[in-house]
């Protein structure tokens, strides 16, 4: 499905960044918060933790700022929010994630992440749902994202933007989750390209080439964060055992309904790890 109207990142010869720093006096504006400190992506199973982190100041359709896109699926909320945390951070809470799979392009993808470095995030936090490899683990597990194999064949970056992706996910912070909760397991995040879930063999592969979590965002995301001089801290649900590690067939349902029943937890810990940033 494709829209036929005009989208500002769709014209190559469109600055990206000069779009996030519209979209980022956008949110300004329509918050009133000029800027914020700290910026989180909820996947699949995170939804609940907006509520946790502090009070929501202003809640707003993502769609009301420039370059953001109508969520793709149900589940997915479009919703931009501006929380204050107790300590009185400003956390712009991003409900509306761009898939690289909607085929919009890797623009649209990182359109979030960069506009939050736009509006001064300093500390970008991504959570997603995602498969998981590792046979210890248990659908309705949160795990950190320690590194990642970028598998889509595609980049943020354009031109010849060499960027160290050295301790990508920080050992910092993710001291600081282990901290709030010593249970936390950690793993190497695939990104697939999707939206189909793999195969049984393209998860032996992904296990052989160093892989514990399969998914299909985070890896893109990151990357334009470390661009934008971000810290990073990723975080996956595990809402099922990849293809071939668990012997029934993948369901959407299963995935939605994992997140359902870890959400309560996972919001939990997620609020608690933000409010110590
Ligand atoms: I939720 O098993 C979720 N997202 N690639 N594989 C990939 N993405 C996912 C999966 C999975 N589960």
């Amino acid at each position: 499905m494709s829209d036929t109207s005009s989208h500002p990142l769709d014209d190559p010869r469109t600055d990206p960044f000069g779009v996030a720093a519209t979209a980022a006096a956008d949110i300004a504006r329509i918050t009133g918060v000029e800027r914020h400190d700290i910026a989180l992506t909820l996947g699949s199973g995170w939804g609940k933790a907006a509520d946790l982190i502090g009070e929501t100041t202003a809640s707003f359709p993502a769609t009301e700022v420039t370059g953001f896109s109508a969520p793709a699926l149900a589940g997915h909320v479009g919703t931009l929010r501006s929380v204050k945390t107790p300590k009185g951070k400003n956390v712009l809470v991003i409900g509306a994630r761009t898939h690289y799979y909607e085929g919009h392009g890797v623009r649209r993808v990182v359109h979030s992440v960069r506009t939050a470095a736009a509006s001064g995030a300093r500390t970008m936090v991504l959570t997603n749902g995602a498969g998981g490899i590792k046979a210890q683990w248990n659908p309705g597990q949160p795990v950190l994202i320690s590194d990642h194999i970028n598998l889509t064949g595609d980049s943020p970056l354009e031109g010849a933007t060499f960027i160290d992706l050295t301790d990508l996910y920080s050992t910092r912070l993710r001291d600081i989750a282990r901290r709030v909760d010593p249970t936390l397991d950690e793993g190497v995040y695939c990104q697939f390209r999707g939206p189909q879930y793999e195969t049984p063999a393209e998860v032996r592969m992904a296990k052989t080439i160093g892989g514990h979590i399969v998914g299909m965002s985070t890896a893109l995301e990151a990357i334009a964060a470390r661009q934008a001089g971000m810290e990073i801290l990723g975080f996956s649900l595990i809402t099922n055992m990849a293809a071939g590690i668990q012997t029934t067939p993948l369901s959407h349902q299963e995935v939605i309904d994992a997140g359902r029943e870890a959400e309560p937890v996972i919001s939990s810990l997620l609020a608690r790890v933000i409010g110590e940033l």
